[in-house]
């Protein structure tokens, strides 16, 4: 009988919430179905919000059994509400660099104080290996930084300590791959939004990262829908909300438990019938089994490709995880076809040497760094630009 009590109370509690919930957003963001009413220009008006229904028996079938909620942003911000502008991302790198203070004190003054020594022993090049080693540079490009710096040691003797930076600069910039191919596949294609798939293990930074990423590109001057396709919790979805909110753009959720792929298709549906140029989709990252997440992201990947291609795949990886990080990656890759890495958190790690050792272990460039928790700390990742962050000044 109690027991009977109990849950009437929470079942009461539960509701007032979430009628109070409810009320509150509604001040700020309105539902798709009042948006003609309202003059929004975001997205038109539509009929019917729920998906075309599938043969139910279809293994990718897109049945939102409660149709995502979809809430604009009012059409003219309420008084008193601004929407932040960010910069355009270019040069953010530079304007981030000292970000990666950690790495620069034990890597970059390790190495030049080593090679700055007047004549350089057996025992002296065996420390700038263990140096590079210990930033998590990898074996591979180790050995050929050491080789390439042996083989110039007659200039290295000679060489004043801001030679020594230039060409240390030089050589980690050359392992960096220089000439992989970092555009985002972010842009329309063939009349439809370019989409963005952002994936990795939980606690990676995979919203904070969407929610950088859609400052990025308002800041860049492009259109803008999110799609909250972590349902496990509900708390994910608002997270991504206020990030979107805080730019103006909008986000598609679906209720918690939701479908995935239901949230995702809804999202790129109304990026292509609003015509913006980019939906960027937050997916969650439970690694509870290596098949369940395969299967989750493929069928994610496949439902929002009956609206648009994805162009773009994103993995975020948390660069303070090392190896491990490198391992869990590669289940990643087993799932979806990923075309970029994301490397977040470097700004706490000393070792920021693992953007080369992640780009030559999975063969994907690095596309973007976290560089820390501001709203702005995302910034189109540079070799040269890194290179000397990681190496400091004199
Ligand atoms: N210092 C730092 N923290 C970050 C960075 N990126 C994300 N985080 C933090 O990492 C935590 C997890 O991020 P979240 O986006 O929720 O991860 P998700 O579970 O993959 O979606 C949050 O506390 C973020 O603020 C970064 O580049 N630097
Ligand atoms: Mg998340």
């Amino acid at each position: 009988m109690e027991f009977v009590l109990i849950a009437i109370a929470i079942l009461v509690v539960a509701l007032i919430t979430g009628v109070g919930l409810l009320v509150g957003r509604g001040r700020r963001t309105m539902r798709l179905e009042d948006d003609a009413a309202a003059g929004t220009t975001l997205t038109r008006p539509r009929p019917t919000p729920t998906a075309p229904a599938p043969a139910p028996d279809q293994p990718d079938a897109v049945v939102p059994e409660a149709p995502p909620s979809v809430e604009l942003p009012p059409a003219t911000p309420e008084p008193g509400l601004v929407f932040d502008t960010p910069l355009p991302s270019a040069g953010r790198l530079v304007r981030l660099r000292s970000r990666l203070a950690r790495s620069q004190s034990s890597l970059g003054r390790g190495l030049l104080t080593v090679l700055a020594r007047e004549k350089l022993t057996e025992e002296d090049w065996e420390e700038v290996e263990e140096t590079l080693l210990a930033a998590d540079v990898g074996i591979a490009a180790t050995t050929q930084i050491v080789e390439r710096l042996r083989t110039q040691s007659m200039v290295l003797a000679t060489a004043s300590g801001a030679d020594l930076r230039e060409l240390l600069v030089n050589e980690l910039t050359g392992v960096l791959g220089p000439d992989l191919d970092r555009t985002l596949g972010t842009e329309r294609h063939e009349g439809r939004p370019g989409v963005v798939l952002v994936v990795g293990v939980n606690g990676a930074g995979k919203t904070t990262t969407v929610g950088k990423l859609a400052r990025v590109l308002v800041g860049d001057g492009r259109s803008v829908i999110l799609g909250a396709a972590d349902t496990f919790r509900a708390a994910a979805a608002d997270q991504l909300e206020t990030w979107g909110e805080r730019v103006g753009v909008l986000t598609v959720r679906g209720r918690e438990g939701g479908d995935p792929a239901a949230v995702a298709f809804e999202a790129v549906r109304t990026g292509v019938e609003a015509e913006v140029d980019t939906v960027v989709v937050d997916t969650a990252g439970r690694l509870h089994t290596k098949s369940g997440l395969m299967d989750e992201l493929g069928k994610v990947k496949r439902v929002v490709e009956k609206q648009a291609p994805v162009t773009e795949v994103l993995l975020v990886l948390d660069a303070t995880t090392g190896q491990n990080g490198v391992v869990q990656a590669r289940v990643f890759t087993e799932a979806v076809t990923v075309t970029g890495v994301v490397l977040t958190k470097l700004d706490g790690t000393a070792k920021g040497g693992i953007v080369v050792r992640v780009q030559q272990e999975l063969g994907i460039p690095v596309k973007l760094i976290g560089l820390g928790e501001g709203a702005d700390d995302l910034a189109p990742f540079e070799p040269r630009a890194f290179a000397e962050g990681l190496i400091g000044d004199m």
